[in-house]
């Protein structure tokens, strides 16, 4: 079923979430959530701490063109393994600080080891917004959100409207 994403400034999105130590039906059913919520929103990217689970746990479908099949990956204990020296600027957003967007500057390639839903160990190199997708998804693993790499000034900025938008929204 879809899960409701959290807003920043939440602390649980600020949070080191745990490693998957067994899969199970129940993580299973998480992500297979997880991508539900993610095409609703609509995203291309969803980390389990946006719906409040701190496990380590991503999903992502970076499919842009339409007409082109849906990729739906799901990751759980994803790694950069290795990444490319040269970087890529993308206007970011983030479906926990609704309509704010910034230029951040990450590796434009990434290998990235995970285990998928089977629990099988899969490895493969991402460029392009599957790249910057996955490094920001997995950023929000480590409580790290792409308004972390803005200017204190900036942040704050940002941080005070969601924190306008969440009152707004308590008194709806
Ligand atoms: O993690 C999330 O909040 C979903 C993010 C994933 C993402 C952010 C920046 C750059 C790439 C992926 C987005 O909100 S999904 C919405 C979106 C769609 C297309 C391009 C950028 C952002
Ligand atoms: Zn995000």
């Amino acid at each position: 079923m879809k899960r409701s994403i959290l807003i920043h400034p939440d602390p649980r999105l600020k949070t080191l979430c745990k490693p998957v130590d067994d899969l199970s039906d129940e993580l299973r059913q998480l992500a297979d959530d997880m991508l539900e919520t993610m095409y609703a929103a609509p995203g291309i990217g969803l980390a389990a701490p946006q719906v409040g689970e701190l496990d380590r746990l991503i999903v992502l479908d970076c499919v842009k063109q339409d007409d082109a099949p849906p990729r739906p990956l799901i990751m759980f204990n994803p790694v950069v393994v290795a990444s490319s020296d040269d970087t890529n600027v993308y206007e970011e957003g983030c479906l926990s600080i609704p309509d704010q967007y910034a230029e951040v500057t990450r590796p434009r390639e990434v290998e990235v080891a995970w285990i998928d839903r089977d629990g099988n160990a899969q490895q493969e190199v991402f460029d392009g917004l599957w790249a910057t997708c996955v490094q920001h998804e997995i950023d929000h693993l480590d409580g790290k959100l792409f308004i972390d790499y803005l200017k204190p000034l900036k942040r704050q900025l940002i941080t005070r409207k969601m924190q306008k938008l969440k009152r707004e929204r308590a008194r709806a």
